[in-house]
């Protein structure tokens, strides 16, 4: 060998490739024909997808090389959004689209014979998220790249994503989703920014050579997190951000068996421990479970992350932390990164010596939480044995924050231990928890809800005391979502017609809509709007007929709810209304009813019995109603099987009636209430999260509104009589009453008894009964509206164009406006503060 061979070895730049479609269609051609599947000439659409997708990747990187050193260059600040989900989604059309190949893709690849659909529909979801939360974190990193701003998402790359869900005897049956068996053409793995996370083990105290006490932590179990890259397109602007989703790799310890000599099946098995970390997305969406392996994931995540920041950071400015604070942000996608408050205290301590009040005034002065929830069994807590156990360092951190912390309390509630103990990080018992929540508030220098009414409800309620100690922390950041995905890409017919009455500024400035109002008033204009959602209705249509094999008349009120399956969200209520109509159509009380469809769709926890109970009850309804002659097409009811991001992309344009029925109070925002609004449909909905904001934006004529408020649910509470209520009231009687007498379960006498007892239990806290006539009032108003289709499209065209606020690129300027302090940075030249 010789001794001069050089240490590095780089080609030199590739030249800059055409963003001519066609070029882009011949790269596709030629990576179909160099991959043997290709070659093999089986003709499955996956493999003309992946070509594609890598063409275009070629593309992608170019312009995140030249972001990064545009962000590198600048010395700019960076944030950094740490989440346990990113619900992604499809890729191939909205890279497409924001490179600007929308309308010029299809016709060349036609020109070799190939339709642009069919390898869109070849894409897998990449359902790396449970819901709303998880597809919030994939809307920022679309509008954080189109607003130029230098933020990089960090998550898990799950083997296993959201589970599949088929619908068997009216069943919700799970199946695994192996979204990457036909391997993922979008992301870059990059060895060479391994990480090393540690667990279990112990620790020990030895003095440095200043003489100060240094923690080590020892007999670690490791496993390494091999980063995967995924780059995140702007709207045609030339920047390309990154989402970094970490893999778990077992050690060469273990395979090598230095750790287990002589052992050579417990190696291989504890292998497969270390790799389980990322095997699958916990599919709980608000009640945690407690389980090891999750917390696994938890601090696997926020270590590998931030020391993959730490390490750039020293590879640039070597020890001296002094401008980290300055440079770095690390928002908390709710409590699940959270083991990033004591994790930066040990880098900054253990490895780089720094001391606690440094280390503390630098995590204080870079992290940010943002809470997603209010209900108590979604908070976060984890046995203090178990974490101890697993992060022995951590636990030592925590405590010592505890012990800071509860000394700053003690100082503003001098000798009030009612006060301490509510405040503890540590919850007290035969099993003491951490809290998670207080750790990231205490922690962080913000805190925020996700729409006005949870952001107050925060601080008057869950965090009142924090909010009393710190009010300055305390902010709401309303969501929203990017309307490129939600209305560009996924709604076509109607972007054209608007683009064709008020121009394209709405792609980039939601705010644009508003000028539709007065189109609304052009019965010409209604004509066009109703032919758009029309042709959407037919789409969504063919889609319910092949995926439920009921029939919908595209005439119809399309009326639909779809999200997680939960009591909260009151599936129930509306299934209760479903049941009420039915009735009336039987009895004939109807003379002349308004045709409607009925469309419900979600996934259940795999544990949440009633969930799923829930889900049984609407397909036994559907079936009996579907299935009853007499009743035709003036009332259908279907439960889409395994709703995903793909999916909303066609139901939410052919929405005429989006429902958001939440109990008030405890729906946070609500995400999917803004994609239907955007696409022109009429909310019927509690004031609850964002509905709230959505109202107030098209006014309340434009709105079906109903049901208690926050306040008086909790009134309610105190004296809630669901059996008067039912007796008071003859139709949900009738209603009660024919799903008692087993009319939708006759072959499986008591399936539906412990959904009728808590609807008639006093102690239901989501007050369905409560609301039952407000809601079948509600329903009656939308559907009198609906008679008048000019009266149904002027409020239907008023919704998109009052949906301006609704847009993610709102929500990150915000973000960066109060939380993060991020200049834009454009590849193109010119950085802006
Ligand atoms: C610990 C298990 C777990 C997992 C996920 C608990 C809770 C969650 C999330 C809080 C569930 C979620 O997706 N929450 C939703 O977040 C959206 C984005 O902010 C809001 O729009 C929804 O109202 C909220 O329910």
């Amino acid at each position: 060998m010789s001794t001069d061979t050089p240490r590095s070895v780089r080609f030199p730049d590739p030249d800059p490739l055409s963003m001519e479609a066609d070029a882009l269609a011949q790269d596709a051609r030629r990576y179909y024909g160099h991959e043997w599947a290709g070659d093999a000439g089986g003709g499955d659409p996956l493999d003309a997808y992946r070509a594609l997708a890598l063409a275009l990747r070629d593309r992608l990187v170019e312009r995140w090389r030249a972001t990064s050193a545009a962000v590198a260059s600048a010395d700019a600040r960076q944030a950094y959004y740490l989440s346990l989900e990113f619900l992604m989604g499809r890729t191939l059309n909205n890279v497409l689209l924001n490179l600007g190949f929308a309308e010029s893709a299809d016709p060349a690849l036609r020109k070799l014979g190939v339709a642009l659909e069919t390898l869109i529909d070849a894409e897998p979801d990449a359902g790396l998220g449970n819901g709303g939360l998880g597809r919030l974190a994939a809307c920022f990193l679309d509008s954080c790249a189109t607003l130029q701003l230098p933020v990089t998402g960090y998550g898990i790359r799950y083997e296993y994503g959201m589970f599949r869900q088929r619908i068997e005897h009216a069943r919700q049956v799970e199946e695994p989703d192996h979204w990457l068996r036909g391997g993922n053409p979008w992301e870059i793995e990059r060895p060479a920014d391994t990480r090393r996370v540690r667990f279990r083990g112990y620790t020990e105290f030895r003095p440095d050579a200043k003489g100060r006490m240094r923690a080590a932590w020892l007999g670690t179990e490791d496993v390494l997190a091999v980063p995967c890259d995924v780059p995140v397109p702007g709207y045609r602007n030339e920047t390309v951000n990154g989402l970094r989703l970490w893999r778990a790799l077992a050690t060469d310890e273990f395979n090598l068996g230095e750790f287990n000599a002589g052992s050579y099946t417990e190696s291989v098995a504890a292998k497969n421990a270390a790799e389980n970390i990322t095997m699958v997305l916990y599919p709980n969406d608000a009640s945690e479970n407690g389980k090891e392996l999750r917390l696994r994931q938890q601090y696997f995540l926020a270590s590998a992350s931030l020391q993959d920041v730490v390490a750039r950071w020293v590879a640039r400015h070597g020890s001296d932390f002094s401008r980290f604070a300055e440079k770095n942000r690390f928002q908390l996608n709710d409590t699940h990164p959270s083991c990033a408050v004591p994790e930066l205290m040990r880098i900054l301590m253990d490895e780089h010596d720094l001391d606690w009040d440094t280390a503390w005034e630098i995590v204080t002065r870079t992290t940010a939480y943002t809470n997603h929830t209010l209900l108590p069994e979604a908070l976060e807590k984890w046995s203090v044995r178990l974490f101890g156990q697993l992060l022995p360092r951590l636990l030592e951190i925590v405590y010592e924050i505890n012990a800071r912390f509860l000394t700053e309390v003690e100082r503003r509630w001098p000798a009030d231990h009612e006060q301490l103990a509510r405040m503890s990080l540590i919850e007290e018992g035969p099993e003491p928890q951490i809290r998670m929540a207080y750790l990231a508030i205490v922690g962080s220098f913000s805190v925020n809800g996700v729409a006005a009414l949870h952001s107050d409800l925060l601080k008057q309620g869950l965090f009142a005391d924090f909010h009393a100690l710190w009010p300055e922390k305390f902010n709401n950041k309303t969501n929203g979502v990017t309307q490129r995905r939600w209305l560009v890409a996924a709604n076509p017919g109607l972007s054209k017609l608007v683009t064709e009455t008020i121009g394209d500024a709405f792609a980039t400035n939601l705010d644009a809509l508003r000028a539709l109002r007065p189109h609304a008033e052009d019965a010409g204009f209604r004509q066009a709007w109703r032919r758009v959602r029309r042709a959407n209705k037919d789409r969504l249509s063919a889609v319910v007929r092949q995926c439920c094999g009921v029939s919908f008349d595209p005439d119809a009120l399309f009326d639909v709810q779809v999200k997680r399956i939960h009591e909260y969200k009151r599936q129930l209520l509306n299934i209760l209304h479903v049941v009420h109509l039915y009735l009336r159509l039987k009895d004939g009380a109807d003379r002349d009813p308004v045709p409607r469809a009925v469309l419900i769709g979600g996934k259940a926890a795999p544990g949440y019995f009633m969930a799923k109970r829930i889900i049984t009850l609407v397909c036994k309804v559907a079936e009996m109603v579907n299935g009853d002659r007499r009743i035709g097409d003036r009332l259908r009811v279907a439960f889409l099987p395994n709703y995903r991001v793909s999916a909303m992309e066609v139901i939410a344009p052919a929405t005429d009636l989006s429902e958001q029925i939440s109990t008030a109070g405890k729906e946070a925002s609500g995400t999917g209430n803004m994609k239907f609004m955007m696409n022109g449909a009429v909310t019927i909905g509690t004031l609850d999260g964002a509905n709230i904001e959505i109202r107030e934006e098209v006014g309340d004529e434009n709105f079906f509104l109903f049901g208690l408020t926050a306040t008086e649910v909790e009134e309610t509470r105190r004296h809630y009589d669901p059996e008067a209520i039912i007796r008071q009231d003859a139709d949900l009687a009738a209603v009660m009453a024919l799903i008692e007498s087993g009319f939708f379960n006759r072959f499986e006498p008591g399936l539906f008894d412990p959904i009728v007892q808590a609807i008639r239990n006093p102690q239901d806290p989501w007050l369905v009964a409560a609301d039952f006539r407000a809601f079948v009032d509600a329903q009656a108003r939308a559907a009198a509206v609906w008679r008048d289709p000019e009266a149904f499209t002027r409020m239907s065209i008023l919704n998109t164009a009052a949906s301006g606020k609704f847009s993610t690129d709102r929500t990150m300027r915000d973000y960066n406006a109060d939380i993060w302090g991020l200049p834009t940075v454009d590849p193109r030249g010119r950085t802006r503060p």
